[in-house]
C-alpha cells in the first residue's frame, strides 16, 4: 500500500526543507505550486511547466465542476490524463472561489449554493460534494472544504466563520474515508487573531490530516501582518507534516513564509504577470511594455537559463508583447515560472546547507539596485 509521506531532511531557522513523495513522484519541499486553474496552466505546455522545476500543479474544483464539470474529467480516466500532467495534483475545495468569483452566494451550515460566473446556473457545494469533486478528478492531495472570510472583519464574525470551517473539517475528513496514495489537508482560519489562530490549529490536529495549509492570509492585510501572523500560525501546525501556505505570493512573501515554516505554496502571479508583460527577475520586477526596452538587445536576465532569456532579447520580447502575439505570453510565463522555481532551489539548496539567512540577505541585496 502506498502512502504519501512527508520527509524532513534539515532545518535552518524555522526553514523547513525535505521530500514530500507521493506515488505520483516526489514533491521537494519549500515547493512552489504553479496554478492549472481550469485544466491548463495558461500559455503553457504540461512538460514546459515541468521544464520550469515544477513537481506539482494546482487545480480548482469550483472552476472544473462548472466546466467541463467532475464527471466529464472521471470519465475521460481524471485530470491527469485528461491534461497530460503525470506529477501530482493538489485541487483547491471551491468554497475559495465562489466567495470570489461566483453571483448571489449563499452560505449555510450544510455549505454553499451560488450562480456560476459563467452561465448563471445553480449549484451547490458542500464538504461532502467537494469530497466527491476533488476525487472525480483524480486529485493526489485534496483540500478541505472552508470558508475564507475577508478581512478586514469583526473577530465574532472570524470566530464563528472559522469555527464553520473546523465542523466543515469534520465533514471533509469523514467524507474522504481512507484513500491510499491520496492525502487530505486540513485548512486553518482565524484571521489574524493568535488565540482563534490556536483554536484552529488544535480543532485539526485533533480531526488528523495529512497536511495542513494556512488559510486565510494574503487577502489584503499586507504583507507585515501577514509575516506577523505567520510568526506564530506556522508554529501552532504539526512539525512533521508539510505545511502549505495558500495564495502566496510575490518573491519575497514566498521567501519570508519559508522562513517562518511554510513547506508549500500556489499563486497565480508567475503565470498571470506573464501575461500583462510583468516579469519578475533576481533584480526586481521590471515591464517589457515599457518604451525602453524596444531597442534593446540584452535578454530579461543575462543569468537565467530558460528559453526567453537564452534565446530572446528585450526588444523581441517587447515586440511580441506590443504586437499581442501569443508567443509574448508563452514566453514571458515560462521565465517567471522558471525565476520561481529558481528561488524554491535556491531556498532547498541553502537550508540544506545551513546557509538561509545568507542566502536570504544575498536575495534582498541583489533586488535593492535601480534600473533594470
Ligand atoms: N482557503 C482556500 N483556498 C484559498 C484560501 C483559503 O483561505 C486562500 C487565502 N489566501 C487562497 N486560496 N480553500
Ligand atoms: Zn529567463
Amino acid at each position: 500500500m502506498t502512502l504519501i509521506t512527508f520527509r524532513k531532511d534539515a532545518t535552518d531557522g524555522k526553514a523547513r526543507t525535505g521530500v514530500l513523495s507521493t506515488p505520483r513522484g516526489d514533491i521537494r519541499t519549500p515547493a512552489f505550486m504553479p496554478v492549472g486553474t481550469a485544466a491548463t496552466v495558461k500559455a503553457m505546455l504540461p512538460e514546459s511547466v515541468a521544464a520550469t522545476g515544477a513537481d506539482i500543479l494546482l487545480g480548482n474544483t469550483y472552476h472544473l465542476m462548472l466546466r467541463p464539470t467532475a464527471e466529464r474529467i472521471d470519465r475521460l480516466g481524471g485530470l491527469h490524463r485528461f491534461m497530460n500532467w503525470d506529477k501530482p495534483i493538489l485541487t483547491d475545495s471551491g468554497g475559495f472561489q465562489v466567495m470570489s468569483l461566483a453571483a448571489l452566494r449563499k452560505l449555510t451550515e450544510k455549505g454553499v449554493t451560488f450562480k456560476s460566473h459563467i452561465d448563471g446556473s445553480r449549484h451547490e457545494i458542500t464538504p461532502e460534494r467537494s469530497m466527491e469533486i476533488q476525487k472525480l478528478l483524480g486529485s493526489d492531495i485534496v483540500m478541505c472544504f472552508d470558508e475564507c472570510p475577508a478581512l478586514p472583519a469583526d473577530k465574532t464574525r472570524i470566530a464563528q466563520s472559522m469555527r464553520l470551517s473546523m465542523r466543515w473539517a469534520q465533514r471533509s475528513r469523514d467524507a474522504f474515508g481512507d484513500r491510499p496514495g491520496h492525502a487530505l489537508f486540513g485548512i486553518q482560519q482565524g484571521g489574524l487573531e493568535q488565540d482563534l489562530r490556536a483554536e484552529s490549529a488544535a480543532a485539526l490536529t485533533e480531526i488528523g490530516f495529512d497536511g495542513y495549509a494556512v488559510g486565510g492570509l494574503a487577502v489584503g492585510e499586507g504583507q507585515e501582518a501577514m509575516f506577523g501572523c505567520l510568526d506564530f500560525a506556522s508554529d501552532q501546525l504539526p512539525q512533521d507534516k508539510p505545511r502549505y501556505l495558500m495564495g502566496v505570493g510575490k518573491p519575497d512573501d514566498i521567501v519570508g513564509a519559508v522562513a517562518r515554516g511554510i513547506d508549500m505554496m500556489d499563486c497565480v502571479l508567475p503565470s498571470r504577470s506573464g501575461r500583462t508583460g510583468q516579469v519578475f527577475t533576481r533584480h526586481g520586477v521590471l515591464n517589457i511594455k515599457n518604451a525602453r526596452h524596444q531597442d534593446d538587445p540584452r535578454p530579461i536576465d543575462d543569468a537565467c537559463t530558460c528559453p526567453a532569456c537564452t534565446k530572446y532579447s528585450r526588444a523581441y520580447l517587447h515586440h511580441v508583447f506590443r504586437s499581442q502575439e501569443m508567443i509574448s505570453s508563452m514566453l514571458l510565463t515560462w521565465h517567471n515560472l522558471h525565476y520561481f522555481q529558481q528561488i524554491m532551489d535556491g531556498m532547498r539548496k541553502a537550508i540544506a546547507a545551513g546557509t538561509f539567512t545568507r542566502w536570504q540577505a544575498d536575495f534582498h541585496a541583489n533586488r535593492a539596485g535601480g534600473d533594470i
